[in-house]
């Protein structure tokens, strides 16, 4: 839910020292939009400008914005905020308009774009627009084009959005800082034709990491590698929500990589290409097929796919220790160590030590409660059992049934009969199992005949035929 707040109430403190923006300049400011949930918000239609197709910013929100004069404004309002990362923990960070990352700013190619920026920080920062043309005194880069944005301060941004495609936006001041506190927003120029490239679902997020430890809320800014909840918009699994999709759309997800290493975003059960970058198009001439595409730092990008398979596909990042939250890292392998008792007596000398499993670090083996605010490693529960995941992991849902404009999740997919693994007891279920409900069917018992000519070496089965 989207609460509207009176810029002007809210910033009471603020304006005492606000001394940039006059009465006369303030009462022009376009309201401050605040967003309170981390929920995944579905923008409406476009009420005013050129036409285009919104896209879909995961667990988070696009800015609203203001028409004056055929001038699109928006403020931008950059402030210490609180994000629920996932249910049962909250990381105190520093973002925009209520959340981390900021909200999506969508614009048109051509658009003229002025963006208002307050800063309600405890130090100065500034706004960079990551990969779009603008003139050099609008790049926002402290000490190079502008001095910093004080505290209390209001600076005005104004260019017009060219080139379409995927950007960011983020600060270029006390940088190190800024971005792992989570400061950071997605930015979308859509084509002038809204038809062109058009897709039936259309996904935005950031790639961001943090270092809090277990048991704290705030990062710890000056952390350089080892960061210990690697997320999707400041979301970790299973705080991220699913991409519902319907069988057969074309969809389009569209990431950008904040943190400070690459990414190899991987997807299970289907294909993809990858379509664009922050630099632009990729000419589809140039274009290859995919099933990870790894996403460096301070890089974007853009993959397509048609969503021709139902089912719940698992989207991750392959760096396994990026699948998993804060306290997983920096603890000692135990793998086949009998340690019976001995996490309760490390604790007395290490208070926070917990023992990895011996056989493993699935939950059965954590020794230990979890301190306040901390997610277990590995977690969330699938239909089957827990997933054991953690961090950048989330599912496509791919369904036949899901409705145009409808995101939300549709729950565990049901699996035809003959299409799941199963345990093997012996001998092949009576019931006959199909994969391909286009196949004829077989008796469970000429299918083990078969399986067994097959096997026979120098039997009179041709290998070709199957
Ligand atoms: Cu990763």
């Amino acid at each position: 839910m989207i609460t509207r707040r009176d810029f002007f109430k809210g910033a009471g403190a603020a304006a005492v020292t606000a001394t940039a923006v006059s009465k006369v300049a303030a009462a022009s400011l376009p309201e401050a939009v605040v967003m309170g949930s981390a929920d995944t918000h579905v923008p409406a239609t476009p009420a005013n400008g050129r036409h285009f197709n919104p896209v879909v910013t995961l667990n988070g929100w696009s800015l609203p914005w203001r028409m004056r004069d055929g001038v699109k404004e928006f403020h931008l309002v950059a402030e210490p905020v609180v994000r629920e990362m996932a249910p049962g923990m909250k990381a105190h960070l520093w973002g925009y308009n209520g959340q981390s990352p900021g909200p999506t700013i969508e614009v048109v190619e051509g658009d003229r774009v002025r963006i208002f920026v307050t800063n309600k920080l405890p130090e100065h920062t500034s706004i960079h627009w990551h990969g779009l043309r603008v003139p050099n005194g609008m790049d926002g880069v402290t000490g190079l084009t502008q001095p910093g944005i004080a505290p209390g301060k209001t600076y005005v941004y104004e260019f017009v959005a060219t080139r379409p495609g995927q950007f960011m936006y983020h600060p270029h001041a006390d940088e190190m800082t800024q971005m792992a506190m989570g400061m950071m927003g997605f930015w979308v120029t859509h084509p002038k034709d809204y038809r062109q490239q058009a897709v039936e679902r259309d996904f935005v997020f950031l790639l961001s990491a943090y270092d809090i430890d277990p048991g704290s809320y705030k990062p710890k800014p000056n952390t350089m590698l080892d960061f210990n909840l690697w997320t999707f918009n400041s979301r970790v699994f299973p705080g991220i929500d699913t991409l519902s999709v319907r069988q057969g759309d074309k969809v389009r997800i569209r990431v950008g990589n904040l943190t400070m290493t690459n990414h190899p975003l991987h997807m299970h059960g289907h294909e993809f290409v990858v379509t664009g970058t922050d630099g632009g198009w990729v000419p589809p001439s140039a274009r290859w097929p995919e099933v990870t595409t790894d996403i460096g730092v301070g890089q974007m990008r853009a993959i397509e796919f048609h969503a021709t398979e139902p089912g719940d596909w698992a989207l991750h990042c392959h760096k396994s220790h990026h699948t998993m939250n804060a306290m997983g890292h920096n603890v000692p392998s135990m793998i086949g160590v009998d340690q019976d008792g001995i996490a309760e007596k490390i604790n007395r000398i290490v208070p926070g030590y917990m023992a990895m499993g011996e056989k493993g670090g699935s939950m059965g083996g954590m020794q230990m409660p979890l301190p306040e605010n901390t997610l277990p490693m590995m977690t969330g529960e699938g239909p089957f059992g827990g997933v054991e995941m953690g961090g950048m992991f989330t599912v496509l849902k791919v369904r036949k049934d899901q409705k145009r404009g409808d995101y939300s999740d549709p729950g565990w997919y049901q699996h035809p009969q003959g299409t799941l693994a199963y345990e093997w007891t012996g001998e092949l279920p009576i019931a006959t199992r199909q994969y391909d409900a286009g196949r004829a069917a077989m008796p469970a018992r000429q299918m083990e005949e078969v399986e067994v000519t097959v096997r026979k070496p120098g039997g009179h089965a041709d290998h070709s035929g199957h």
